[in-house]
């Protein structure tokens, strides 16, 4: 027996980016482990991924090229050969780019996130066809091009640091399901006597274990802001010095700030008074006492109306107090922008036929897109879409309207997947892809900021193919012969970051196989001396920017726009806010097929709280119905003070076709954008709910 650990990478959508240990035996990956060197790793896995090996060797996993048989969404196929597969979806892409190159659109997101198997063969070979670009904001726009105008740049507090903190916010996240090794550091704080403070509409399993748990209104954090600053501003709780030197706009700001009494941003927000008070003080306080105060801000906050703004404003509050003075200190949403990925090389966009502008499609307004016709506004109807690492009839909004222009006879549809999710069923051809263990892989992270490489452990499954080897051999297919359709993994790997940048310097992707892991070369403290990468290289109170792009250019409140209070004649009909934010043992859509973690979450449940529950008779366990004017969809409810009241709760993101109704939730959420990035308003959304059956 030959036996041998495989370094590789967790690929999966989750700030956390872990290093793996793949334990081998004879070709056979029987162990998941994470790498107990990798300093953010420390050894640990989420449940998730422990179990990786039961989604790698899963009895469904699709092995063979397949054709549809059945009607679209019935999911019934048979198996084809490669080279059918391959010349059946050239000869329709080659038809609908004579027409129109624009008709073809590529639907792909963060299944695997990894710079080769992600977007790198796969976008070299749609800009060579000029066809339509997708904009990728199904998760993080919103917040990302907030963040942007306070900080300049999506670059934070470094995840190794927060243990030192004496205060942690942890505002609009649930890292104990999605975020685990900023837990662990967070308790590491907890236990060296930080405080750490939920402000979260859901009393998350997160927020259970916090010392205190603000539960807010959903979509109103950038108030909650607003009133901190005044509180801070009021009561002289500020880093002077620092915003003398490293802000702009403070005498603006405190004017706007003024308005947003404690008792104003209570009322909006619906919690206390004293809750506002206390926050703006222990967060001021701490501050002044010269410890370090820290902000992990995340993804809930940011999937209402508002929901850029409030990522704004929330990143104004470190640089009041002087917080970035500490590596331990000030904000972050993610390091994204702390690596200097080199997309002109893995992407190519130079291929786009010369003269060519591609118009640019949401996926998050997928639904309503593939239901358009040929007009001068939109342009050609969509005649073909190519999904990889995305399960769009799962996982975007207003879903009926997704399935129902998937399930269009004149589109021709081709999904790359692991299994028949929910969106593969509506597939004219269906491609096996192979998994993180059987490819090669480079990756960037948006939770720490170590480079990281993922070796292949065993061979393909089956007839399985990485997404770049299915790019390859459709680029020759359709005759497209620059040297660049020929790059192989590893040559494309070594290219995934820009050597001439000194973050990165050290970048050689050899020997980053072959350890694994290794940090960019950057300071513990990205703003203790200012320095921001804003256009006036200060931290914007006031930004000329937002100014431009048509915003206010000072912190403001953006209310949802379904909530009782800002539409009360909606709000009579459909009382009850939803959010739906993922389940502990899924990640979006991957996993809920995997029958150990489906069984731990058990069915499709609603929370909801005791005082709504009794109003409408619905008692811990019955069948009940949430719906609204966009549609409905079914799920056991369980009644508990988890939700505030006036709030439901679905975790998420079930496939339909393990739901008892053959729905999810998101039947009832909407294709309005958000303020800024024009990303999707999952949270943003009023239901009622009746009870079905007992
Ligand atoms: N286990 C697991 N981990 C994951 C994922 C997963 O599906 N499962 N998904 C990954 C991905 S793609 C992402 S984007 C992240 C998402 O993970 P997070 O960034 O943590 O975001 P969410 O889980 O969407 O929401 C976090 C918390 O915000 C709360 N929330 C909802 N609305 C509001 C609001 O208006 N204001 C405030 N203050 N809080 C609100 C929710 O109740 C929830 O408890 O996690 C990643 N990690
Ligand atoms: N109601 C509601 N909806 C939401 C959210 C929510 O909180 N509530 N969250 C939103 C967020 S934050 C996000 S990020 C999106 C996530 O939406 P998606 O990015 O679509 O994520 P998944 O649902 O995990 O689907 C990813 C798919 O990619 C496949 N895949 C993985 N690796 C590979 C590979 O190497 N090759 C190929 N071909 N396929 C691969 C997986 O099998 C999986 O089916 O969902 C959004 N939708
Ligand atoms: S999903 Fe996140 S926590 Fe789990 S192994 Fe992957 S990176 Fe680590
Ligand atoms: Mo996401």
């Amino acid at each position: 027996m030959t036996t041998s650990i495989v370094r590789a990478t967790c690929p999966h959508d989750c700030p956390d980016t872990c290093a793996l240990l793949v334990t081998v035996q004879d070709g056979v990956a029987t162990e998941v482990r994470g790498d107990p060197e990798h300093p953010t790793t420390a050894g640990v896995l989420c449940t998730k991924v422990s179990r990786y090996t039961e989604r790698t060797y899963h009895q469904e996993r699709l092995l063979y090229p397949m054709k549809r048989i059945g009607k679209k969404g019935e999911g019934k196929f048979t198996r084809i050969s490669w080279n059918e597969a391959l010349d059946t979806i050239a000869n329709r892409l080659k038809a609908a780019a004579a027409k129109h190159p624009e008709s073809i659109l590529p639907y792909s997101y963060a299944g695997t996130m990894g710079m080769v198997q992600g977007e790198s063969m796969a976008a070299r070979f749609f800009h060579k066809l000029g066809a339509s670009f997708l904009d990728r904001t199904i998760c993080s726009m919103a917040g990302g091009v907030g963040y942007r105008y306070t900080i300049g740049a999506r670059i934070g507090t470094d995840l190794e640091q927060f243990q030192s903190a004496k205060l942690i916010l942890i505002w609009g996240g649930n890292p104990i399901a999605s975020n685990l090794h900023f837990w662990m550091r967070a308790q590491e704080a907890k236990r060296n006597g930080a405080k750490l403070i939920a402000i979260d509409p859901y009393r998350s399993l997160t927020a259970e274990k916090c010392h205190q748990h603000i539960a807010l209104l959903p979509g109103t954090d950038s108030a909650l802001a607003l009133g901190m600053m005044h509180v801070l501003i009021k009561e002289g709780l500020l880093d002077r010095d620092y915003i003398a030197r490293h802000t702009i706009g403070f005498d603006q700001l405190a004017q706007r700030a003024a308005e947003w009494t404690p008792q104003r941003t209570a009322d909006t927000c619906g919690i206390t008074i004293d809750e506002v008070v206390q926050l703006a003080r222990d967060y001021g306080e701490t501050a002044r006492s010269g410890a370090a105060v820290a902000i992990r801000v995340n993804y809930g906050i940011q999937r209402v109306h508002g929901g850029g703004m409030s990522v704004r404003n929330i990143a104004c509050l470190p640089a009041l107090v002087g917080a970035w003075r500490h590596a331990a200190g000030g904000i972050q949403l993610s390091s994204s922008d702390t690596f200097p990925r080199n997309v002109a090389a893995l992407q190519r966009r130079d291929l786009l036929p010369a003269g060519a502008k591609p118009r640019t499609i949401n996926m998050s307004t997928i639904g309503d897109d593939l239901l358009r016709d040929t007009s001068p506004e939109f342009g050609p109807k969509i005649d073909a879409v190519i999904v990889y690492n995305a399960n769009p009839v799962a996982v975007a909004p207003e879903s009926s309207k997704v399935a129902q222009g998937f399930a269009r006879e004149d589109l021709f549809t081709v999904v790359l997947e692991h299994f028949q999710t929910d969106t593969a069923d509506y597939a004219d051809i269906l491609l096996p892809a192979t998994t993180q263990l059987e490819h090669v892989d480079v990756h960037a992270a948006y939770g720490h900021t170590y480079m990281m490489a993922n070796n292949a452990a065993i061979v393909p499954m089956g007839e399985a193919k990485p997404n770049t080897e299915i790019f390859r051999l459709l680029a020759s297919r359709m005759g497209f012969d620059e040297p660049c359709f020929s790059d192989s993994d590893d040559a494309i790997a070594r290219e995934a970051f820009n050597k001439s940048d000194v973050r990165a310097i050290h970048f050689d992707w050899d020997s980053l196989k072959q350890r694994g892991w290794q940090k960019l070369n950057v300071p513990d403290a990205p703003f203790a001396h200012g320095g921001f990468p804003t256009p006036s290289g200060k931290c914007e109170f006031y930004s000329e920017t937002m100014k431009k792009d048509g915003l206010d250019p000072l912190p403001t409140y953006i209310p949802p726009y379904e909530s009782v209070a800002s539409n009360p004649k909606l709000a009579k009909r459909y009382p009850l806010a939803m959010i739906s934010p993922p389940a502990r043992n899924f990640l979006n859509s991957t996993f809920v097929n995997v029958q150990s973690l489906r069984s731990t979450e058990g069915e499709p449940h609603l929370d909801i709280h005791p005082i709504d529950a009794a109003q409408r008779s619905i008692e811990n366990g019955d069948r009940v119905r949430i719906h609204n004017d966009r549609g409905s969809f079914e799920a056991k409810a369980r009644v508990t003070g988890k939700a505030r009241q006036g709030l439901v709760v679905g975790l998420s993101i079930w496939w339909k076709k393990f739901s008892a109704d053959g729905k999810n939730v998101n039947e009832v959420t909407s294709q309005r954008l958000t303020d800024m990035g024009k990303a999707p308003t999952f949270y943003d959304v009023l239901v009622e709910v009746e009870k079905v059956r007992s």
